[in-house]
């Protein structure tokens, strides 16, 4: 078995569950956030380093490392872990997602998806069974489905054909899967903001039993409010023993939503995105340390916080830094970045333990800025 999950208690008050899943490399500790290491590394950062941060599980790309190195090279290396220097747990998505975002003149048929390489224009195919060969080769403790992601907006009888395709997907992923025992298969729910479309969806998935499941088709542009209206419907409707995967999601509030509403996995470029133009994430809320606010600051990032970065450098150094492009710059904002969202989720599993995640969840609001 490549994954088990396993639920340790589902907290008092809210449907946040405290769970374990574990990998041939290694335990998880869940809920859990994931840094994206897209390119087979998280952007500034050594595995080293994250390690010190806490991080334990990253994702990458099966789309991206198709394209550059190719996923011939990752195999003859050894595999992903072995490549990058990375011994614990890694996922990779399946390329649906980015086919849709990153490459023009795509067309989509029963078959797969023909599009254009984002890098060279070269015409590419991208099928079920193309997607997990690659991630197959890769070697990751957890692999994704390959799907469609819609737009939002999206017309009802899009998205029906979307989500029935995207099953037919999900069954020759896993008939091509030449490695279930040790690379764990996720299906992933779509069906847009329509519930009785994620019902079908979720009901077709389950259908075929995968180890766990992703939501995806979320935080596509659509309102936060239903965003957690379509969670709140379709988290009930997934297996109480699997993990809950919410796909490309990672903002502090979308964590804490997501986690309440019994989310088990997240994923975002939005910690790493951001420190690479200055905006940190910290205990009292956003700083965009270009600001001139700054530039005689120098007390630390974030007075509460006790990673590389705020414990050595002041605010006006980092300033300094980011405002003349110095990488070491970028590096200090990106260390803080990913140790907040990883301390964030080990206080939320702590909460959960202590059945006192609404309280957390009231008092890092009031903290951050946000509005309940
Ligand atoms: N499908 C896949 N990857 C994804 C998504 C999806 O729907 C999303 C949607 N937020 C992010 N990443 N395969
Ligand atoms: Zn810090």
């Amino acid at each position: 078995m490549a994954v088990r999950y396993e639920l340790l208690k589902t907290e008092k008050h809210t449907g946040a569950r405290r769970g374990r899943l574990h990998t041939p490399h290694g335990v998880i500790e869940t809920p859990i956030f994931m840094p994206v290491g897209t390119l087979a590394t998280v952007k500034t950062l050594s595995p080293e380093e994250l390690k010190d941060n806490g991080a334990q599980i990253i994702l990458s790309n099966t789309y991206h490392l198709w394209l550059r190195p190719g996923h011939e090279i990752v195999k003859e290396a050894g595999g992903l872990h072995k490549f990058m220097n990375w011994d614990r747990p890694i996922l990779t998505d399946s390329g649906g997602f980015q086919v849709f975002s990153l490459s023009d003149l795509r067309k989509i048929t029963e078959e797969g998806v023909q599009f254009r390489n984002h890098l060279s224009g070269e015409k590419l195919f991208l099928s079920p069974e193309k997607a997990i060969e690659i991630e197959n080769a890769l070697g990751a403790d957890i692999i994704m489905a390959f799907d469609e992601c819609p737009p939002f907006p999206a017309d009802r009888q899009y998205l029906k054909n979307s989500l029935e395709r995207t099953t037919r997907w999900a069954k020759r992923c896993k008939e091509a899967h030449a490695r279930p025992h040790d690379q764990a298969l996720f299906g992933i729910i779509q069906g847009g903001m329509d519930k009785e479309l994620r019902k079908q969806s979720a009901e077709e998935l389950i259908e075929l039993d995968f180890p766990g499941y992703a939501v995806g088709g979320l935080s596509v542009g659509e309102p936060k409010d239903i965003m957690n209206e379509v969670l709140e419907f379709t988290t009930p409707l997934m297996p109480k023993d699997k993990p809950r995967y919410l796909m490309g999601v990672g903002s502090p509030d979308d964590l804490f939503e997501g986690v309440e509403r019994g989310i088990d996995m997240f994923d975002c470029v939005l910690p790493t995105r951001i420190a690479r133009n200055g905006t940190c994430m910290t205990s009292v809320g956003k700083v965009v340390i270009r600001n001139a606010t700054y530039q005689r600051d120098f007390g630390p990032l974030d007075p509460n916080c006790d990673c590389y970065t705020c414990k050595n450098y002041s605010r006006a150094y980092i300033r300094h830094l980011i405002k003349c492009d110095e990488v070491f710059g970028i590096r200090l904002t990106t260390i803080h970045n990913v140790h907040f969202l990883i301390k964030l989720m080990d206080d939320i599993r702590k909460a959960i333990e202590e059945d006192r995640f609404v309280e957390l969840k009231k008092s890092f609001y009031e903290s951050y800025g946000y509005t309940l």
